[in-house]
């Protein structure tokens, strides 16, 4: 799969890449560390990167503006993107031929050629890897930058369970070329103020039940009264994960008309859950929606009964495991 992705690109001479809406450090990191590696290993090809920006992550890469008639003769690149509806920028169908690289189970084949290895820590990751498999493709300090950026966004910095012996290896390789990882740092891990004084209204409002499950609801008036809006709140999810006995957790934050949950584990699977609420993700980490703060206390519902029987499902003598 890694050469016919590869043979691909060099029979191409424009090349679009897209990545998931609602963009984090993984979905800039694979999408602008390829565009780069191919840019400075094919400078004669003309490589787009389409989808909205981010004033967080714009440190990192800038958007282009794609005119429709690009796509016509063109090869498209989703990365990072388990599902067509969270593709950012939906002309990714109107290319000639298009590929799909990612890490998340799948959920939705859109692809002509896919890629797709839910072992794999990141896309990012996925990137790097496609790099070293290729002789011909020669590692530069900004594809490194990238693809490092979305390896430290994807594991924590290389704290979630997703980390392989592999992860290191490839973070070693990244960091090997010249880029100021010391700045990179700085810019990654800065904090609007307006955003840390959220942090501590988590801190000190989150509830933790008897099982483990740890929650907070913000309203759209409490996102408000800190000067921020929903999106902005999606930081604070693990800003509570140290909390002693914690198994799951989820923030909900509000916005005009829904409310987004992000879920996450250090036992049971959540994705499945994630998914009885529209949305989805991965086994740790996903996200959903719901549409009024009664079916909010529903999620919760069902995240502890999830909750309780992991437990008893690790604790009773006689199972598979023993
Ligand atoms: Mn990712």
């Amino acid at each position: 799969m890694l050469e016919k992705i590869f043979e691909e690109i060099k029979a191409s001479q424009t090349i679009i890449i897209h990545r998931h809406v609602r963009p984090d450090p993984d979905a800039f990191g694979s999408q602008g560390g390829l565009a780069t590696l191919i840019k400075d290993n094919f400078p004669e090809k003309k490589v787009w990167l389409t989808g909205e920006k981010s004033e967080s992550l714009d440190f990192l890469l800038t958007m282009d503006t794609v005119a429709d008639e690009i796509y016509q003769d063109a090869l498209v690149i989703v990365c990072d993107t388990a599902n067509r509806e969270r593709i950012d920028d939906q002309r990714f169908t109107q290319g000639r031929k298009l590929i799909k690289i990612d890490h998340h189970p799948v959920v939705d084949s859109y692809g002509d050629l896919e890629w797709v290895d839910p072992s794999s820590s990141s896309t990012s990751e996925m990137i790097a890897r496609f790099c070293r498999s290729q002789p011909q493709l020669k590692l530069t300090p900004q594809a490194a930058r990238l693809l490092f950026a979305g390896i430290v966004g994807d594991t924590g910095r290389f704290q979630y369970s997703n980390v392989t012996p592999e992860t290191f290896e490839t973070a070693a390789e990244l960091v090997r070329q010249p880029f100021d990882r010391q700045d990179f740092f700085n810019h990654l891990y800065r904090n609007n103020v307006n955003v840390l004084h959220l942090n501590g209204y988590v801190l000190q409002n989150f509830t933790l039940t008897p099982e483990g499950v740890g929650f907070i609801k913000l309203s759209l008036d409490t996102i408000r009264h800190f000067h921020l809006q929903s999106s902005d709140a999606s930081s604070l999810v693990n800003c509570f994960s140290s909390a002693e006995n914690l198994k799951a957790w989820v923030l909900f934050s509000e916005e005009e008309g829904l409310i987004r949950a992000r879920i996450r584990s250090k036992g049971p699977e959540i994705h499945l859950l994630a998914a009885n609420y529209h949305g989805g993700g991965h086994p740790m980490a996903s996200g959903a929606t719901v549409y009024n703060w009664e079916e909010a206390d529903q999620l919760i519902a069902d995240l502890r009964a999830l909750v309780r029987h992991d437990d008893e499902a690790t604790e009773t003598p006689g199972s598979l495991e023993s």
